[in-house]
């Protein structure tokens, strides 16, 4: 979304409006904004925020942590991407969590989260997180704030409309924004078959209730458009999902124009229970795809990748009164259910107007068969039988918007720049304040919930020129917090952001903090080379791969001299970290590794493979400061030329002082 603005001039160029648009990127009165009641985002020294937000990394590939109300950054947790400050991704234990049909991929752009709910409130049990990039849905933690599984999408191209969490996390769907052949297709077809040859895929991906664990229970295969957002209905309108999408005309080359020829695109309205029943039914057919599912064991402290080779898929052909359309103005983006479920408000990121629609409508003009034609076969319902009624003149390039729980609903302005906050009910607008500059997604606590949260609106933005010390070419990313208790929205704070957030959602402190996982029990460690006490400590030879069972506790590493080792050699360290207290993890680095370090919690094991790759003596070390003596936490490998005879030697403390003839060493093979 970065280049919006830049990128639809060319459209716009054909409107009068152009003027306007060009002008309206930056507002007018950003030295006026720079003031913000900073009292009411200062959390003192030693007092907790009272939310956590939970920040999606786009290009990053990533989720970070922040506080609300004070900005401050406390995590960022890897999903998609390695991330060499844990050693995620780098480690063997958490590489099968990168792999895919494609094999390992280290790396995607991350733009939406879900926190789980259950009866439409939040429940604090895990985040959905998508990967758009090689199509994946990643579940989060929140006891740990790590990633515990992740889950490839097959027949997807761009999994942007996702993750989208129905109101008791029964399902998490994922539509493509890509269609493309599908994936047992012959794909090797000209471009410009696009209208005979690519499909839509919408994924229903159930969650088990206890274990929080994805399968993919269903598809629905759709005409070929881009689906961008969605979200489920609640309360009335549970049971149904609303996705927007565009490209309704089915352009394969420049969409900016072609995508935006039609007055009109869609929002399509998906009854999943009928889609439940048709399932049951034994209406879907099988189809053979590929894809990965990996998940992460906290017993064994490992991940395991097994790939699938089945799909269940509902044609709508097949399947009558489980798809409609309804006509929404000028390539929606946000599809965004109110706290009731009643109203579904739809941004046409090119529309001058924000249709609202109304369940209660939506079903009396599908009992009333108001119906203006079909599209690919799917029912179109009357844009006027299904309207609520619009949002007239709200700024310009809506996008995202979120409920107060008060009636209220608050829009995100891409071109104006701006926040509207309009009333659900009668749709007149109430306020408006300025971002800095381009707001993107915008998040209120608990605002796609039943019962949101509510008290401060966060915007997230796309340029944020002339707010920050500027840093070369690349500036920081932004979110800025307004306080929303009264009637007049009222900027706080401007915070720099990792990565390019898009959406967000905060949770109440009070609903995590006290569940938290502070150390991994070393008595259930069951991971199959972890040295529970010093004295299982081992170094193997099997070939030309070495095993090393090391543990660490302040301050040292056992074993910390290792001999016998030879070019050519594999080496794994499997490193156990002893302590059973909080807030003490250790890591561990050996020079010239390929990968990153690996950073272990209390009662912990994990993997690094390093490669002798020349003969001498290697140093490795603790990089978490972790006590008085951190700096003695260390020790060397002697590695030998290939062919070499020195024997496997390992110990801690036993042979000191150092001997003169290192190949006579008395061999301390059990050690201690
Ligand atoms: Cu950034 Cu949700 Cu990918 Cu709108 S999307 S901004
Ligand atoms: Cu262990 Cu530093």
């Amino acid at each position: 979304m970065k280049r919006f603005c830049f990128k639809t001039i060319p459209v716009l160029i054909l409107t009068p409006l152009c003027l306007l648009f060009l002008e309206s990127c930056k507002p007018k009165t950003a030295q006026s904004a720079a003031g913000g009641d900073a009292s009411k985002s200062y959390i003192a020294p030693g007092k907790y925020d009272e939310f956590y937000n939970v920040v999606s990394g786009g290009f990053n590939g990533q989720v970070a942590v922040y506080g609300i109300p004070s900005g401050r950054l406390f995590r960022i947790i890897p999903v998609f991407s390695q991330s060499p400050e844990s050693g995620y991704g780098f480690s063997e234990e958490t590489k099968p969590m990168l792999n895919t049909s494609h094999g390992f991929v280290p790396w995607d752009d991350q733009h939406h989260i879900a926190l789980s709910q259950t009866r439409g409130e939040h429940d604090g049990r895990w985040v959905f997180a998508n990967g758009n990039n090689t199509p994946r849905i990643a579940r989060i933690d929140l006891h740990t704030f790590r990633t515990a599984e992740i889950l490839e999408i097959p027949n997807s191209a761009g999994n942007h409309a996702s993750p989208f969490i129905t109101e008791n996390s029964e399902y998490v769907l994922a539509a493509t924004r890509f269609s493309v052949p599908l994936d047992d297709q012959n794909g090797d077809v000209p471009i410009n078959t696009y209208k005979k040859n690519f499909k839509g895929s919408i994924s229903f991906i159930s969650i088990d209730a206890v274990s929080g664990e994805m399968n993919i229970a269903f598809q629905i295969r759709t005409p070929g458009v881009n689906f961008d957002l969605s979200r489920a209905g609640k309360g009335v309108s549970h049971g149904w999902f609303f996705v927007s999408c565009y490209n309704s005309e089915q352009a394969n080359t420049l969409l900016e124009v072609n995508a935006s020829a039609k007055d009109k695109d869609f929002i399509m309205a998906i009854n999943w229970k009928k889609a439940e029943e048709y399932l049951k039914a034994g209406k879907a057919k099988k189809q053979a795809v590929r894809y990965a599912h990996n998940v992460y064991d906290e017993k064994t402290h490992s991940a395991t990748s097994t790939i699938k080779t089945e799909v269940s898929v509902l044609d709508p052909a097949d399947c009558p009164d489980m798809l409609y359309m309804i006509p929404c103005p000028k390539s929606p983006h946000g599809a965004d259910v109110d706290p009731t479920g009643e109203y579904i408000v739809a941004s046409g990121k090119l529309a001058a107007t924000i249709p609202v629609f109304s369940f209660t409508k939506i079903q009396k003009a599908i009992a009333d068969h108001a119906f203006d034609g079909e599209y690919d076969g799917i029912p179109v319902l009357k844009y006027e039988a299904a309207l609520h009624g619009e949002v007239v003149k709200p700024g310009l390039g809506p996008l995202h918007t979120e409920f107060d729980g008060k009636g209220n609903a608050y829009t995100s302005m891409f071109v104006s720049s701006e926040i509207v906050k309009w009333n659900i009910k009668d749709l007149k607008v109430l306020d408006r304040v300025p971002t800095y500059y381009s707001i993107g997604h915008l998040s209120i606590p608990g605002g796609p919930t039943a019962k949101p949260h509510g008290k401060y609106v966060i915007a997230y933005n796309k340029i944020t020129k002339d707010r920050y010390l500027p840093t070369g070419p690349e500036l920081t990313q932004s979110a800025q917090l307004y306080d929303i208790t009264g009637e007049k929205m009222k900027l706080l704070l401007d915070f720099p952001t990792t990565g390019e957030p898009h959406y967000a959602e905060a949770i109440p402190a009070s609903m995590i903090m006290s569940k938290q996982k502070k150390i991994f029990k070393i008595e259930e460690n069951m991971h199959p080379y972890a040295a529970k006490g010093e004295g299982q400590v081992k170094v193997e030879r099997s070939g030309n791969q070495v095993h090393v069972r090391m543990t660490a506790i302040r301050s040292h590493l056992t074993p910390d001299n290792i001999e016998g080792v030879r070019v050519g050699d594999e080496v794994y360290f499997h490193v156990t970290n002893l302590e059973q207290d909080w807030d003490v993890p250790h890591g561990f680095a050996i020079k010239g590794a390929n990968n990153a370090e690996i950073l272990i919690m209390p009662g912990e094991t994990q993997t690094l493979k390093w490669k002798a790759d020349r003969s001498g003596i290697f140093p490795f070390y603790c990089t978490d400061f972790c006590s008085a003596l951190h700096q003695e936490m260390q020790g060397y490998i002697r590695v030998s030329p290939a062919g070499s005879n020195v024997a496997l030697l390992f110990s801690t403390g036993t042979n000191k002082p150092a001997v003169t003839t290192p190949d006579k060493t008395p061999a301390d093979t059990s050690n201690k």
